[in-house]
C-alpha cells in the first residue's frame, strides 16, 4: 500500500491521487503541509513540500517523480505513452502544468484562499486580478489552440498530459478563476470533461466541501 503524503487541494497532490487512481494503485493519503506534518512526512520530503510518497520503506517526494515511481510499478493501464514523441508531448503538457498554469494559479489562489483562511493574512487581491486578467487568458489562447477534436492532448487517449494540466485548473477554480465558455469553448469543454472522470470528481466534490465548511 503506498501512502500519499498532502492534500488534494494542491495540484501537485491532486495529480498524483488521480494517477493512482487511474492506475488502480492501492493507497491511502496521510494530510501533510501547513503544519500537520508526521514525522515520516519530514523524512520524505527533505524541503517539506506536498506531495511526498512511501512504499514499503522507499521515500520519496515531488510529484513528477512519484508518478514516475507509480508508472514504473504498475504499468497499465498506461498513462505515459511510450513512443517517443508522443511520450515527450506528455512531458512537455505535465511540465506546462507544472510549471507554467501553476504559477499563474499560484499568485491567484494563494492571494484569494491560501493567505485569508490559513495563514490569517489578508491576501494581494490586485496581484490575484491581474494574473486572472493578464497571465490566464495567454494560457488559455495556447490550451484552445492545440486541444486536439479528440479532447485529449496526446495520442487521442487519456494520458499524464490531461492529469498534469486539468489539475492546476481545478484548483484555479475554486478560486474564482474558471475557464471561460465564451472566450474559450474547445479548453472550457476540455477541462469540464477531464474533471468529470470519477478521479477527479470525487476530489473536487471534498475539496468544495471543505472549502464551504
Ligand atoms: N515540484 C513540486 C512542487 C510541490 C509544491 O510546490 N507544493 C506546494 C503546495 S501546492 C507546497 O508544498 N508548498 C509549501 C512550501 O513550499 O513550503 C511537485 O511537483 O511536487
Amino acid at each position: 500500500m503506498i501512502t500519499i503524503y498532502g492534500a488534494s487541494l494542491s495540484p501537485f497532490v491532486r495529480k498524483t491521487i488521480v494517477f493512482a487512481t487511474e492506475k488502480g494503485l492501492e493507497f491511502e493519503v496521510v494530510p501533510a503541509g501547513g503544519g500537520m506534518a508526521p514525522p515520516e512526512f519530514r523524512q520524505a520530503s527533505p524541503f517539506g513540500k506536498i506531495p511526498a510518497m512511501k512504499d514499503g520503506d522507499f521515500l520519496l517526494a515531488d510529484s513528477t517523480a512519484i508518478v514516475a515511481y507509480m508508472d514504473a510499478v504498475r504499468p497499465e493501464p498506461n498513462l505515459i505513452p511510450t513512443e517517443p514523441k508522443a511520450r515527450a508531448r506528455t512531458i512537455w503538457f505535465e511540465e506546462f502544468g507544472d510549471t507554467i498554469v501553476a504559477a499563474c494559479g499560484g499568485k491567484i489562489v494563494f492571494n484569494r484562499i491560501v493567505s485569508p483562511r490559513f495563514l490569517g493574512k489578508p491576501g494581494d487581491l490586485a496581484a490575484a486580478d491581474e494574473a486572472q486578467q493578464v497571465e490566464f487568458p495567454k494560457l488559455m489562447d495556447y490550451l484552445e489552440g492545440v486541444i486536439p477534436p479528440s479532447g485529449f492532448l496526446v495520442e487521442d487517449r487519456f494520458t499524464l498530459a490531461d492529469i498534469a494540466v486539468a489539475s492546476p485548473l481545478a484548483t484555479m477554480a475554486h478560486a474564482d478563476c474558471a475557464v471561460d465558455a465564451g472566450t474559450h469553448p474547445k479548453t472550457a469543454a476540455y477541462v469540464a470533461k477531464i474533471l468529470e472522470r470519477p478521479s477527479f470528481a470525487g476530489l473536487i466534490a471534498q475539496e468544495k466541501a471543505f472549502l464551504a465548511a
